[in-house]
């Protein structure tokens, strides 16, 4: 039997079909309080985002549930939590990328997380979204990186890149995510992204230091169908900026 994807999933699916690529905004509620998360929330919705993702590496503060219960309250684009571990599992949320870290060879990531969270989930209703997570070197140390004991793709092997991600995919896997880690000195190569979008059959997403609209282009045009930005937006605030960040990834 195969398991149907979930609203969440379906509807990003179409979403992609329709407009090319999609635009994510990463709030961290680590970072920044409830009430600030719910501005850029806002900002976000307003300027054309398609999904909200919150989460990051480490919860140090227990306001996961809190930031994204009060981001439902005023915008009505997905809101998806993008986990470090087991702790951020929140009910309010919509969905999860229910991350393995395919780049990693830690079981804790690969399937040890996913285990204690997956009822969790299920009593919470809260939609799992299949996602083979792979690092790649951005240039410095990241949380992720640290926190989860391993080491990221080198940025000059898309054959390594490639064979993770289709591995994710005959593993069952929805998307495949390729991410340097927030504040990467630069993005993932166009290289890599070009070589596993027309290598597997799964969408492509890609995060970590992108903070122009031209770079995110240039990323949407090696074959991204979900981009992410975090830093930027968390940094800048600014509503014309997100706007052209979100032009620039449909293709406006
Ligand atoms: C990090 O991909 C996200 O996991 C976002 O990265 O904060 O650098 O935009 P930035």
């Amino acid at each position: 039997m195969t398991v149907p994807p979930g609203p969440v999933l379906s509807s990003i699916t179409n979403a992609i079909e329709d407009k090319g690529a999609l635009y994510l905004v990463l709030l961290d509620p680590d970072r920044l309080k409830p009430a600030e998360n719910v501005r850029l929330a806002e900002i976000s919705a307003g300027a054309g985002v398609d999904v909200l993702l919150v989460g990051g590496s480490l919860s140090l503060a227990p306001r996961c549930s809190e930031t994204i219960a009060a981001i439902k309250r005023v915008v009505d684009i997905p809101v998806v939590i993008f986990p470090g571990n087991v702790a951020f599992v929140a009910p309010e949320a919509d969905a999860i990328l229910f991350l393995s870290l395919v780049s990693g060879r830690n079981p804790q990531f690969l399937i040890g997380e996913h285990v204690i969270g997956a009822p969790i989930l299920k009593a919470a209703g809260v939609e799992p979204i299949p996602t083979a997570y792979m690092l790649v070197e951005g240039g410095r140390t990241t949380s992720v990186e640290f926190m989860s004991a391993t080491r990221a793709i080198p940025r000059n092997k898309p054959d390594i890149a490639m064979a993770h991600a289709l591995a994710g995919q005959y593993l069952g896997m929805r998307i495949a995510f390729f991410d340097g880690g927030s504040g990467a000195d630069a993005p993932v190569p166009e290289e890599i992204v070009a070589a596993v979008a027309g290598y597997v059959d799964i969408p492509v997403m890609v995060g970590g230091g992108i903070r122009t609209p031209e770079a995110a282009a240039k990323i949407v045009g090696a074959g991204a169908k979900l981009l992410v930005t975090g830093d930027v937006v968390e940094r800048t605030r600014d509503a014309g900026l997100v706007k052209e960040m979100a032009d620039a990834v449909h293709g406006r």
